[in-house]
């Protein structure tokens, strides 16, 4: 009989409705509700994006589907069945509702993945954090995969992504060579470099490989979506880049936001919507690369490190 392992996919989540948009903000502020206005300004972001769908929600579920089903089709650890939960971190269910599924069905050994590829101590480890907490509480022993940022497969599927756009480009009669790469991910407060994170690190290597493999000399990295809170967060903003490039005579820049791997928010509304406002006004023709949501080469990636992390731990 197989043995069952369980894969505890966990990310950051997205309200099931408007209505819970409140509730959803309040657990991002750690227990502070937002006022009106700043839930307000939030409402009117998501109902611009796609008028009261999330999408985030259903490219998790297909994500988590996919990788259970390429996990258990692989032959070489046919003693094992791979069984994925669901934890998210803002929203139900929570983090600690996938462990407690888990102890539910009796799963005594499982591995813990996020769906963000580069490591903080305040994304990821925070997940793994209350993950592992509630685990030991339940009896499971867990292992964790802290990152996966230059997995070949996920360079790889960044890298045609990249490529695919810049012939775009091309057909719209710019040169390749005067696209600007942007590669971007979420900003975090200024305050992780003194702890020695390895997020900016991280998210340089990732650029530089796929900068590598396509080709581009072109390109720099951008910071995007900060926190709107006093204290000061990693920069430069993606939005003033864009007026600097504008500023140095740049007509052409490609985004691509390697920090997310799905459709959500922080790429169809502050990428899509603000970031290409303002490059109409400036001028600018802007394309973003498509997100990996449901690649096989990016599940591919997820499954690779699930099961070497099972290994190690085994
Ligand atoms: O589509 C959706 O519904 C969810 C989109 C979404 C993703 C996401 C990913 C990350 N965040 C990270 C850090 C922070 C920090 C704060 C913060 C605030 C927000 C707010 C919204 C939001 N985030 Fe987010 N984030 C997404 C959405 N995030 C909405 C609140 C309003 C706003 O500021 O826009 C600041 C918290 C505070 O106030 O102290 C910090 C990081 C990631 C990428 C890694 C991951 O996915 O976990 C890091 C997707």
């Amino acid at each position: 009989m197989k043995s069952k392992v369980g894969v505890l996919v966990m990310s950051y989540g997205t309200p099931e409705s408007l209505e819970g948009i409140e509730e959803y903000y309040t657990d991002i502020r750690r227990g502070n509700p937002p006022t009106p206005e700043q839930l307000q300004d939030l409402v009117s972001r998501y109902e611009a994006i796609v008028g009261g769908v999330f999408p985030l929600r259903e490219n998790t579920n297909q994500q988590v589907r996919e990788l259970q089903t390429m996990l258990n089709a692989s032959t070489d650890h046919s003693d094992v069945e791979y069984v994925c939960y669901q934890g998210l971190k803002h929203v139900a269910p929570f983090i600690e509702d996938g462990v407690e599924e888990m102890a539910k069905d009796g799963i005594k050994h499982a591995v813990g993945i996020v769906l963000a590829p580069h490591y903080s101590v305040m994304s990821i480890g925070s997940y793994i954090k209350r993950a592992q907490a509630k685990a030991s509480d339940l009896g499971i022993e867990m292992t964790f995969v802290k990152n996966y940022h230059l997995h070949p497969q996920f360079i790889e599927a960044l890298s045609r992504r990249v490529s695919a756009k810049l012939d775009l480009f091309e057909q719209a009669g710019a040169k390749r060579d005067e696209v600007r790469v942007l590669f971007s991910a979420h900003s975090l407060p200024k305050r992780i470099i003194e702890m020695g994170d390895p997020y900016p690190e991280q998210l340089l290597e990732t650029s530089n490989a796929v900068a590598e493999r396509t080709g581009v000399k072109s390109w720099q990295f951008s910071w995007q979506s900060a926190g709107r809170t006093a204290e000061p967060w990693l920069g430069p903003d993606i939005l003033d880049t864009l007026d600097e490039l504008s500023k140095d005579n740049v007509k052409y820049i490609l985004v691509a936001p390697v920090g997310f791997v799905s459709d959500h928010l922080e790429v169809l509304y502050d990428l899509d919507i603000e970031a290409q406002a303002i490059s109409k006004n400036l001028d600018i023709r802007l394309m973003r690369i498509d997100s990996l949501n449901s690649d096989p080469l990016y599940i591919e990636t997820l499954r690779d490190e699930v099961v070497a992390s099972f290994k190690q731990g085994k």
